[in-house]
């Protein structure tokens, strides 16, 4: 019996870390394709894997001390109380415990805190039920809106792949640059959250919060605002569209003369 569950338990074990460990099966983190959301992706799974070793030992020991030492076979309890030596082993070993898990998660916390020095910063508004971005260094800014129809969402029109993860104006972001985020709301509290960044802040009204990516590999990116904002909190998703520089360079000219003639429009007709 104690044999068969062992191996039972030796199967799934490897079992486990193969699924925990592949891309393909989405319950777990992202790997993502930033540094940081590498460095999240490694903290999580050595947290998750010393939280495994515990529970085979704890769950190990019990199963096996009650299999052990049943009343049936003839076990008699221990009559030892108040062990010192057991009241200090069970303080001091979750001690080290938390003390060797809290070096590293410190570690990446300290970097994904480190928004200094970067290269580009957007601005980042939410609002109900949008994103606003404005680009610092450049005459860019506009809102981006979800681009799925009404229609759609009533099931009465096809869905593309991207349903509801789709927007009419993406972020568009430099690979390879350090770019910061100044993360505000305009009305209730929303947050920006892109998991392959491992970037989830909060916007508040009336304050900024900071966030940074460094983007490795061009692609789109999607996420959602994660931070119930009212009835349509499901309908404002974020999608960052990441360019190589010369790309981003042209793409962001193009788009600052382009607003500043339709400013300029504007203005005239207003005269
Ligand atoms: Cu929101």
């Amino acid at each position: 019996m104690i044999t068969r569950l062992l191996f039972v338990f030796s199967m799934l074990v490897p079992a486990f870390s193969v699924w925990a460990d592949s891309d393909q099966y989405t319950l777990n983190l992202t790997r993502g394709v930033t540094d940081i959301s590498e460095q999240v992706y490694g903290l999580h799974m050595t947290i998750l894997y010393i939280c495994i070793i515990i529970g085979v030992i704890v769950f190990g020991v019990m199963f096996w001390s009650i299999l052990h030492h049943r009343k049936s076979k003839g076990a008699v309890p221990a009559t030892f109380h108040e062990s010192t030596k057991v009241e200090v082993a069970w303080t001091v070993v979750p001690l080290l415990i938390l003390i060797g898990m809290a070096i590293p998660a410190t570690r990446v916390l300290l970097a994904m805190e480190d928004a200094s020095e970067p290269d580009i910063t957007v601005q980042v508004t939410g609002s109900q039920w949008k994103w606003h971005y404005r680009y610092f260094d450049h005459e860019v800014e506009y809102f981006s809106l979800l681009a799925s129809s009404p229609a759609q969402i009533a099931n009465e029109a096809p869905k593309r792949e991207a349903y509801l993860l789709e927007v009419d104006r993406p972020l568009v972001l430099p690979i390879g640059k350090k770019v910061r985020f100044l993360i505000t709301s305009e009305d209730v509290i929303h947050s920006w959250w892109v998991p392959d960044f491992a970037v989830k802040k909060d916007a508040n009204p009336g304050f900024i919060n900071e966030a940074w990516t460094k983007i490795d590999k061009p692609g789109i990116y999607r996420g959602q605002c994660t931070e119930l904002c009212g009835k349509d909190h499901g309908f404002m998703p974020v999608v960052v569209i990441a360019k190589p520089v010369d790309e981003f360079e042209a793409w962001i000219q193009q788009t600052a003369s382009t607003q500043l003639q339709r400013k300029r429009k504007n203005k005239n007709s207003s005269i």
